[in-house]
């Protein structure tokens, strides 16, 4: 049956017609959902996150030995870094040799840039397919890099094949799309975090916050206070070894994410969340004696002691330090639980902190918190409020946005991946609720807080708490696959959230997740490929 249907697939796709060919197969008295009526997605409709516009048509183009990367004559050096790329990620998988040229001539997939294409933006692209050829043109490097990832998609998992005939015109909605990892609790190797970039910048995911320190564990070095990381750093949750990423380690990573267009923003939490800067270093607590390094899982025990000068200069190191490691334009100070903070110290510590992001020409993120003190100009608040969120602190938020700071939404019942999904989940945490994949699909940023217009969201983050995951398999179980429908979520345009038509995107993915070797959830409400 499955061979038939993809016969006939690829004849109708092959004769233009393009049409998705559904069939319904006889599936007995299958009882899952949406096992009665299979519908076998056609290419251009299986894509994820669903495109602005996409049509099938025309004939398509053969991929296979001969296929070329051609990047112009005279294309900048990022172009032709896009390219090489593109030519990794589709090696692997089709096992082709797809050499990287310059010459446009010649059939093949083509990058092109186009500055007159204003329509695409910063990150859009325009992907056409014809028998000779894919032409991918954008107006940036990054729109380029996008369009290649939505080719992965229009390809078969493995080996040669036909791209289907047709055009994909595409922009995001939202600027900021992001996915945080927390490696305080659980201390993680560079390289699981590689792999991990790898995976959001499949789905056009384009930020990656690192939450770097926490009671529980201090992760970058710091060489104006080496202790954090060489003491702070030696623990986790669980009393493990835990670990700390050097300064070189950690700008390779950053490296990494930019060739694949991702921005990292680095996470000092600030006043709370200090366990393990306190512990280094005695000097940094109000009585002079350092606590006992902590394996714990409470929250917002901990604070930076507002009312001594060393307190600034330790801030003012570190973020310079951090700083320095950061080309992007956000750093985050946390800001959230600082419950042995009073709220007039948390106030001034925070006009101080805000004050020394700017000094080292970054901008502020916070954890949503800071909308209660005096978020300083054009910081940006991270939500991560709930359905149960008292009504006071929404409203403090829409005041703060319609004073102009900019949101990143990540609702805890929605966004947080370590949520668990049901109760038969074991790793994660259910505090905020147990969130289903369709439950963390199913709402709009654009009018999800009350008084908060679509122009106030910067976009939506995605957020791993790792208290009780420490393997790669509780990452990817937790993330997979509720990552995919935030990455939705950021880029789509509104009109396509659909969770019925979702759903059916989302199966297709199966294959592509297994191929890379993804563990994701099997989620009853997904009629999984
Ligand atoms: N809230 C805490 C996190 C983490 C999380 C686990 C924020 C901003 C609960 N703060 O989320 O440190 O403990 O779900």
């Amino acid at each position: 049956m499955r061979v038939l249907r993809r016969a006939l697939g690829t004849l109708l796709v092959l004769g233009g017609l393009g049409a998705a060919v559904s069939c319904t197969a006889a599936h007995g008295d299958d009882a899952r959902p949406g096992a009665g009526r299979r519908a076998a997605l056609a290419p251009y409709e299986r894509l994820l996150p669903a495109p602005a516009s996409a049509r099938a048509g025309g004939a398509g183009y053969a991929f296979g030995p001969g296929t070329v990367i051609r990047t112009g004559p005279d294309a900048p050096r990022e172009v032709r870094q896009v390219g090489e790329l593109l030519a990794e990620q589709l090696r692997g998988p089709s096992g082709l040799p797809l050499p990287v040229a310059q010459g446009q001539e010649g059939d093949g997939i083509r990058l092109r840039l186009d500055d007159a294409a204003r329509e695409l933006g910063a990150e859009g692209y325009r992907l056409r397919t014809t028998a000779s050829g894919v032409t991918l043109t954008a107006r940036t490097p990054a729109g380029l890099f996008h369009a290649g990832q939505t080719l992965r998609q229009l390809l078969p998992v493995r080996g040669a094949g036909v791209v289907p005939g047709g055009e994909v015109t595409d922009t995001p909605r939202f600027a900021y799309r992001g996915a945080m990892v927390d490696v305080a609790r659980h201390h993680f190797p560079v390289e699981q975090v590689k792999r991990y970039v790898d995976q959001l910048a499949q789905y056009k995911i384009n930020t990656l916050h690192l939450h770097l320190t926490d009671d529980q564990g201090w992760r970058i070095a710091i060489d104006s206070w080496p202790r954090l990381a060489t003491y702070g750093g030696a623990s986790e949750v669980g009393g493990g070894p835990g670990g700390y990423w050097t300064k070189a380690a950690y700008r390779d990573l950053v490296a990494y994410a930019a060739q694949r267009y991702v921005d990292v923003v680095p996470e000092i939490d600030m006043p709370g969340h200090v366990n393990a800067a306190l512990a280094s270093y005695a000097e940094l607590n109000c009585d002079g004696r350092a606590p006992e390094r902590y394996t714990g899982t409470k929250v917002g025990f901990s604070s930076l002691c507002v009312g001594k000068e060393r307190t600034y200069e330790f801030v003012d190191d570190v973020l310079g330090e951090i700083a320095a490691l950061t080309p992007g334009r956000y750093l985050h100070i946390g800001g959230d639980e600082a419950h042995s903070t009073p709220a007039a110290d948390y106030a001034a510590f925070m006009d101080r902190a805000q004050a020394v992001v700017a000094k080292h020409g970054k901008t502020v993120v916070a954890w949503h918190q800071l909308a209660g003190a005096r978020p300083a100009r054009g910081a940006v608040l991270q939500y991560w409020g709930h359905d149960k969120t008292p009504a006071a602190d929404r409203s403090a938020v829409a005041a703060a946005a319609r004073a102009g700071h900019p949101l990143i939404l990540s609702p805890a019942d929605r966004a947080y991946l370590d949520m668990k999904y049901d109760k038969a989940t074991k790793p994660g945490l259910s505090w905020a609720g147990y969130v289903p994949v369709q439950r963390s699909y199913s709402w709009n940023p654009g009018s999800y807080l009350p008084d908060v217009p679509e122009s106030s969201v910067l976009g939506v983050e995605a957020a791993l708490w790792t208290e009780n995951i420490a393997t790669r398999s509780e990452w990817e179980l937790m993330a997979f696959p509720r990552l995919l429908g935030l990455a939705e979520l950021g880029w789509s345009p509104a009109a396509a959230l659909d969770w019925p038509a979702y759903r059916l995107r989302l199966a297709a993915q199966a294959p592509r997740l297994e191929a890379q070797g993804i563990t994701y959830h099997r989620a009853p409400e997904v009629p999984w490929e």
